[in-house]
Parts: structure tokens; sequence; C-alpha cells
């Protein structure tokens, strides 16, 4: 096919250089034989020829529009549970709850060890002997020293222990005090007492102490601290008791072991007397 297509228009041109009366510029030799040589005759229609092999893939199309949105699709189905995810920061303390209630009794417990008394027996034998030696020394304190009173501040009889304090108090106060330590204010019920308890008002230097006689409770009527009746003995100065004032109520011994009623406020010192059974 391509051959034909160049032989006809080579004949054509071969024709009118041989009209010309003009030499064309290229050499007449080449164009004689080109002439010579060149023609041809077209030849029948072949027959047509086997079917060519498939072509490589074209190139890739250009990018088409974008397309509508599609319809909602249907819901899937549900998935399967997730992994667990990272725990939490720590919530607020709770309120207090309630009590609960109270458990079973618990198992007996075990038998107790026996007591040892030996040891206690041990102990109270040797508090036996410190208390011995504290009365011995005591005793050797009140007999041997040139004034025992100042000392140790009392005064004995067969029956009773004498204390003469040296701080001024009334009358109900000095009873008191006497009381807290387990006596009563001097109740001197016979002479021997009431001369002891005088003979302890002159070692002293002292002029006056309330003893334990009164008549609070009855007017005229004394009696002593203890509830006890003065029956048998008593030892007034001369003119008393006169309730002077109309307050006289209480009594002081002085130095000579004579009593006087006086009244109840002032303020002195005073003896109290102890049992010895009571010590
Ligand atoms: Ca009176
Ligand atoms: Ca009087």
């Amino acid at each position: 096919m391509t051959g034909r297509k160049l032989v006809l228009p080579m004949m054509l041109l071969c024709a009118t250089i041989s009209l010309l009366p003009v030499q064309i510029s290229f050499g007449q030799h080449a164009a004689e034989d080109s002439c010579m040589v060149q023609i041809l005759v077209p030849g029948l229609k072949g027959e047509p020829g086997d079917k060519g092999q498939k072509g490589a893939p074209g190139r890739p199309g250009r990018l088409g529009p974008q397309g509508e949105t599609g319809q909602t699709g249907l819901k899937g189905q549900k998935g399967i549970m997730g992994r667990h995810g990272k725990f939490g920061p720590s919530g607020m303390k709770g309120m207090k709850g309630d009590m609960g209630d109270p458990g079973p009794s618990g198992p007996n417990g075990e038998p107790g060890v026996p007591c040892e008394c030996a040891p206690m027996r041990k102990m109270i034998g040797e508090m036996d002997i410190v208390v011995a030696q504290l009365f011995s020394e005591l005793k050797f304190i009140k007999n041997a020293l040139p004034s025992p009173a100042a000392v140790a501040g009392i005064k004995e009889t067969d029956s009773k222990v004498y204390l003469l304090v040296k701080e001024e108090k009334r009358f109900a106060d000095a009873e008191v005090y006497c009381q807290s330590r387990g006596g009563h204010l001097a109740m001197p019920k016979d002479d021997a007492a009431n001369a002891a308890i005088a003979g302890y008002i002159t070692q002293a230097g002292l002029s006056r102490v309330y003893i334990g006689i009164h008549d609070l409770d009855l007017e005229g009527k004394f009696t002593y601290v203890d509830r006890s009746p003065m029956s048998t003995f008593s030892n007034w100065r001369t003119g008393e008791p006169n309730n002077a004032y109309d307050d006289e109520d209480c009594t002081e011994m002085v130095a000579s072991g004579e009593w006087t009623d006086v009244a109840c406020h002032p303020t002195m010192y005073f003896i109290c007397e102890f049992e010895k059974d009571t010590i």
C-alpha cells in the first residue's frame, strides 16, 4: 500500500520535467534514471491480511465527575464488646456504715493461774517489820528527846494520844481537822485527862486552846463533840459558863486546866485527841 502511494506522484513529476524548456538545477542523468526505473502500475487489491495481535492497553482515562450521594444503608448488627478501658481516678471516701449486729460469744478462756500467795505473805511480813521499826523510832523520839512534844507535837496518856495543832482555826474547822485524822477535839472526862491536856498547854507556852465541849445543840446543855453527855466531871472556871453576849457556845481550856465558854467563830490553836486503840 505505501509503495503504491509513493510511485504515482513520482511518475507525474517526471512527465512535467521532460516538458519544460529550462533544465532544472538537479542532474539530468539522475532525473532520467529515476523516471525510467520508477514507472509502476497499481496491482490488484490483495486479500485481507490476518488479524493483528491485540494492542497494548491504552492510557487511563481522565477522572470522572463525583457521583451522587448514595442512599443511607441499613443499620448494621451489634459488634462484639470492646476491650476494657483504663482505670479511672479513685472516688471520694463514703460515709461510715451502720454498726453491725453483735457477733457470737467467743470460746471460754484458759483456766487462771492459782494465786501465788507465798510472795504476798512475804511482802506483808516485810511490811510488818517496817511498821514495827517506825513505831520503835517514834517511841525513841517521844521519850529520848528533851522536848518530844516540840518535835513530834504529841502527848499521850495510858489510853489517849493528844496532838496540839498550832494552826489557828474556828471551833467547827478545828473539829473537822481532828475528825479527818481519825479523832476529835480533846474531851477531858476525868481529872487525869484534864491534867494531861492542861500540862500540854503549859508546856507549849500557850494560854488557851479549843477543846471538844459545846452547847450548840441546846443552849446551856454542854456536851462533848462525840455527843457523849457531860455526866460526872467538869472543870468550869468560877462564873462560867456564862454565855456572854448570848454568843458563847464553844469551850476553851486555859493553862490552869479550867474551862470557859467562848464564842465559836474566833480562831485559835486547838488540841485533838485519839484513842490509842484506833491508832
Ligand atoms: Ca451558850
Ligand atoms: Ca463565858
